[in-house]
């Protein structure tokens, strides 16, 4: 994990805008912790974005965009970018921000795979594979920022993990229902509720 700090840089948005540039179009779903990741940076600087939440990774508008099927992507004028972490380094050098923190907990936990898991095992298999995943990473995670945090992941100020943390931590206790105690989480814990107190994180 590496970090550098999360800044909003209005004179660079404005700067943007004045280009004539369109408004930036972002595919998303309103659960999708990767696409949460990214409307967070958004709010945090300030830019604006029309959001196009999609119900169904089939959406044929979406396929034009990402033939993946996946959210998020980022439409700005002609530059398209279907991955969140690529979005964020995208945003970070156009609007001055930064880098890096790479998770290896939501791939395991993403719809397309626990579906597939309750296809082939069981569909009430599904919970217990997301929240043996997640709890997996949530136990690293707990010892590996117990060195860096603050009152935020990495320190006093908010950096790019917390764009990946608040997310996930809000799909494993609301979506999968993870079972977080404070004896075993209690820095995920508090950066939870620390989350939830903040106004660009309420509105993701
Ligand atoms: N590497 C991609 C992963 C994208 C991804 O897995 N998106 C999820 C939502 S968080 C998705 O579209 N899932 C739909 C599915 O599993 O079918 C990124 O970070 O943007």
């Amino acid at each position: 994990m590496g970090s550098s700090r999360l800044r909003s840089n209005q004179s660079s948005i404005s700067e943007g805008m004045e280009e004539g540039n369109q408004a930036m179009k972002l595919y998303s779903h309103p659960m999708s912790s990767c696409s949460r990741r990214v409307r967070l940076a958004l709010n945090l600087k300030g830019l604006k974005y029309d959001c196009i939440n999609i119900t169904s990774t089939n959406h044929p508008e979406l396929l034009k965009v990402n033939p993946m099927g996946y959210v998020p992507a980022l439409i700005d004028g002609t530059i398209v970018i279907s991955d969140s972490y690529a979005i964020l380094l995208y945003l970070e050098e156009k609007y001055p921000l930064q880098v890096s923190f790479s998770s290896s907990i939501q791939p395991l936990q993403n719809m397309t795979l626990v579906n597939y898991i309750g296809e082939i095992v069981g569909p009430e298999e599904k919970l217990p594979w997301a929240q043996l995943h997640i709890r997996k990473g949530f136990v690293a995670l707990e010892k590996l920022l117990m060195k860096y945090a603050g009152k935020y992941a990495t320190g006093d100020e908010i950096y790019l993990a917390d764009l990946y943390i608040a997310p996930q931590l809000d799909n494993a206790i609301n979506r999968y229902k993870l079972d977080m105690s404070q004896a075993e989480f209690p820095l995920l814990i508090k950066l939870n509720e620390t989350y939830r107190k903040l106004p660009s994180f309420q509105q993701v």
